[in-house]
């Protein structure tokens, strides 16, 4: 393994602490309008958008800067219309057998049912792949770390470029969703992970009045 070549961080820019509070007051206002939304308009979204909302998610942190996402963009109505279909039939088993009283009973609030419209209406299903293995620069498989840890900061950040686009957006989890890969055509070492629909909300397109934790409710200052 070559030594790295270490160079300034030139990139990095200190403000002054004004700024600071107003820049993260700023944010903080901004990503709190952020919600999930299960209703999507058909319009379509250029593409130009979301290739960089997804160059931002490809800057997030990786375990050893392994990059272990991958990311399967599906606009084609016929491919959504089968992703749909295998998302329903799983759904179905979810709700009727897997789920459980206690599983359905924190669902509830949510309206979710087995029916799932939106992979069909959205212009966008970004499906999410965790590369369980990379390949080395000799082809041979190299190993990743903290891989799932690593797709989720990338979807982390996905979603905050989605929001800060004016996108509105659902990730979307089946289980099992095997399917994913076999639709996708993806190879056995890309593990699915999840569905980040996008586009811009139906008109029509409510939330539930949900409650966010307070600021006391989930972090502790440890002195
Ligand atoms: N995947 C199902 C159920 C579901 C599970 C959780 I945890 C949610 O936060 C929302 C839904 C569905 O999408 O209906």
């Amino acid at each position: 393994v070559d030594p790295p070549k270490w160079i300034a961080w030139s990139d990095y820019r200190e403000l002054p602490e004004p700024e600071m509070r107003a820049r993260a007051a700023a944010f903080y206002a901004e990503m709190r309008r952020r919600r999930s939304i299960r209703r999507f308009a058909d319009r379509p979204v250029p593409s130009e958008l979301i290739e960089d909302c997804l160059r931002t998610a490809g800057t997030a942190p990786s375990g050893a800067n392994c990059q272990p996402w991958r990311f399967v963009v599906v606009t084609d109505p016929a491919v959504k219309r089968r992703i749909r279909w295998a998302a329903e039939a799983v759904e179905r088993q979810f709700y009727e057998k897997l789920a459980g009283r206690e599983w359905l009973d924190a669902l509830a609030p949510l309206g979710t049912t087995p029916q799932k419209p939106f992979l069909e209406t959205a212009p966008y299903l970004i499906a999410v792949f965790a590369e369980r293995q990379g390949t080395g620069p000799d082809g041979r498989p190299r190993k990743h770390y903290y891989v799932t840890e690593s797709v989720a900061i990338a979807v982390g950040f996905l979603l905050v470029a989605l929001h800060h686009a004016g996108l509105a957006a659902l990730t979307y989890t089946p289980r099992p969703m095997g399917f994913l890969g076999e639709i996708l055509d993806r190879p056995a070492h890309e593990h699915p992970m999840m569905i980040v629909v996008t586009g811009y909300p139906a008109e029509d397109a409510t939330v539930p009045e949900l409650a966010r934790k307070r600021l006391e409710d989930f972090v502790t200052f440890f002195f």
